[in-house]
C-alpha cells in the first residue's frame, strides 16, 4: 500500500547512516592500513567499532589524531569517549516496569503524540484491565559514542518500553503510528485467542499506516517473560531498526495453587505440599501485587531486563554494532569511568550495581537480526534458566552459557553472595558481537 513512500524514506535514512558508517570505516581501515591482508571487516570485528579518535580492543592501535595517551594499549574491551544522546537511559530502563498504572507516569516527550505510556488500571467485566498508549515514531538514538542510528520505535525508544501485567488480565493497547509515509503493527508473543488482535498485515486491521489509529486488546497468557515486535513487512528491517519489546506476564499464587501441574513440570502426586510450593515459587516471581515493590527490586530479589541487539550501521545486511539494551559496551566501565584495571568501590559509573545479598532475576531477551544465534555467558557465577519463564522451577539448572534464536526468550536467576566484591564480566559468547559491543559488567557491592 505504502510500500513506495516507505522505500523512499528508508533510502533517506540509510544514505545519512551510510555515510557516517562509511567515515568511521575508513578512519578505522587507514588506523591499519600497513598490515598486510586486513579486510574490512576484520579490522571493525577486531577493533571495537570507536565512535571517538581512541581504538580499543585489541589494544594493538591508535589513530593518527590521537594525543591521549590514557587510551593507548588498554588491553580491554570498550567504547572510549561518553554517551552524550540523554533521552535514553540505559540504567533506568533496565529496570522500568510498566504496569499501566498512570499514576507515576514520566513525563510527555513527543507533544500531541505522546499520550503517556501507562494509561490506567481498571476493572472491566470481571476482568482487571490495564491499559497503554503506543506510539510508532522514528528517532535517532546513539549506539555508540557520537554514533547515531536512525531508529524504528515504539515510544521513542529502543528497546521499546517494558509491560508488565497478570497472568489473567486484558492488555489494551492504543496504538497510534505517528510516521509520516509508513505502516506498522504490534504483534503480541502471547497465547492470543482473537486472530484480529495478531498485529499482523494479513489479519484484522492489518497494517495500522501513517497517522491510523488502533487498540490491540490481548489475554495475559501464559505466565512468562514474553514481547511484542512490529510485524510489518519487510519483516528483518521492522525488527533490525528497533520495534520491538517485553512484555512480562506474572503468575497469580493462587491460580497456581489451584492447578499447579500447569506451572511446573512434574509428574508425581498434587500433595498441599507441592501446592504451597509452587504457590510460593509464584508469589516471588510476582512482582506487581508486591506492595513494597520500587525499582531497586521486592523481596530480596533485584529484576532486569535485558535485551540483545545489533545495528547494521552501513545497511549491507551484517551488523557491526551489537549490544544488550542498544548501546555498545553499555554497562562496561568507560575511560571516563575512575576506572584503571583495579576496581574500586564506588568509582565505576556505568557497570550495573548489584548487592550481593540480593537474588538477581534477568528477563533475558534475542532479538537479534541478520545473525543465527546469540547468546548470555556470565563470569564466575552460574545460573538457573527459565526457558520463556513459563515455568516456575527451572528448567535448566547451573549452567553459566545460553544460547538463543531471535524471539527467544528466558529467566536466569543467579547471585554472586559468596563472591569477593569487585567488577564481573557478562557479554555474547559469540566473540566477535562481545568485542564490537556485547560485553558489560556487574559491580557486586
Ligand atoms: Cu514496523
Amino acid at each position: 500500500m505504502s510500500s513506495n513512500r516507505q522505500e523512499s524514506d528508508s533510502a533517506i535514512h540509510e544514505d545519512d547512516a551510510g555515510t557516517v558508517t562509511r567515515s568511521l570505516e575508513e578512519r578505522l581501515v587507514d588506523s591499519v592500513k600497513n598490515h598486510d591482508g586486513v579486510s574490512r571487516r576484520a579490522v571493525l570485528g577486531g577493533l571495537a567499532i570507536a565512535g571517538g579518535s581512541a581504538i580499543v580492543g585489541t589494544g594493538a592501535t591508535r589513530s593518527d589524531d590521537d594525543t591521549n595517551d590514557s587510551n593507548d594499549e588498554t588491553m580491554g574491551f570498550g567504547a572510549p569517549g561518553t554517551y552524550t544522546e540523554e533521552q535514553f537511559d540505559p540504567h533506568g530502563f533496565l529496570r522500568e516496569f510498566n504496569t499501566g498504572d498512570s499514576t507515576n507516569e514520566r513525563p510527555s516527550r513527543f507533544g500531541e503524540n505522546d499520550f503517556g505510556l501507562n494509561a490506567g488500571i481498571y476493572e472491566e467485566n470481571g476482568q482487571t484491565v490495564r491499559e497503554f498508549n503506543f506510539v510508532a515514531i522514528p528517532i535517532e538514538q546513539e549506539i555508540l559514542p557520537g554514533i547515531s542510528f536512525p531508529m524504528w520505535t515504539f515510544n521513542g525508544q529502543v528497546p521499546g518500553p517494558t509491560i508488565r501485567v497478570e497472568e489473567g488480565d486484558l492488555v489494551r493497547v492504543n496504538f497510534t503510528n505517528a510516521f509520516p509515509d509508513m505502516g506498522h503493527t504490534i504483534h503480541p508473543h502471547l497465547r492470543n485467542l482473537n486472530p484480529r488482535m495478531d498485529g499482523t498485515p494479513q489479519n484484522g486491521p492489518g497494517l495500522i499506516d501513517s497517522s491510523e489509529s488502533f487498540t490491540y486488546e490481548w489475554q495475559a497468557q501464559p505466565v512468562g517473560t514474553h514481547l511484542y515486535h512490529c510485524h510489518m513487512l519487510p519483516l528483518k528491517a521492522h525488527v533490525h531498526r528497533g520495534m520491538y519489546g517485553s512484555m512480562i506476564v506474572d503468575p497469580k499464587p493462587e491460580n497456581v495453587r489451584e492447578n499447579p501441574r500447569k506451572y511446573i513440570d512434574y509428574h508425581g502426586p498434587i500433595t498441599d505440599e507441592v501446592r504451597e510450593m509452587a504457590a510460593e515459587r509464584a508469589r516471588s516471581r510476582n512482582m506487581i501485587s508486591h506492595a513494597d515493590y520500587s525499582p531497586e527490586g521486592f523481596d530480596g530479589i533485584d529484576e532486569m531486563v535485558m535485551i540483545m541487539n545489533g545495528f547494521d550501521t552501513n545497511f549491507d545486511g551484517d551488523n557491526e554494532v551489537y549490544a544488550v539494551n542498544t548501546r555498545g559496551f553499555c554497562y562496561a566501565p568507560a575511560q571516563t569511568d575512575a576506572f584503571n584495571g583495579e576496581w574500586e568501590a564506588g568509582e565505576t559509573k556505568h557497570p550495573i550495581e548489584i548487592d550481593r545479598n540480593e537474588l538477581q532475576r534477568v528477563h533475558l531477551l534475542n532479538m537479534i537480526e541478520f545473525d543465527f544465534v546469540n547468546s548470555f555467558h556470565c563470569h564466575s557465577q552460574f545460573f538457573d534458566y527459565y526457558d520463556a519463564g513459563t515455568t516456575l522451577f527451572p528448567n535448566r539448572k547451573t549452567i553459566d552459557t545460553v544460547l538463543m534464536c531471535q524471539a527467544q526468550r528466558g529467566i536466569l536467576e543467579f547471585d554472586y553472595s559468596n563472591h569477593e566484591p569487585g567488577l564481573y564480566m557478562f557479554h555474547a559468547h559469540q566473540s566477535e558481537f562481545a568485542e564490537l559491543g556485547w560485553m558489560s559488567f556487574f559491580e557486586v557491592n
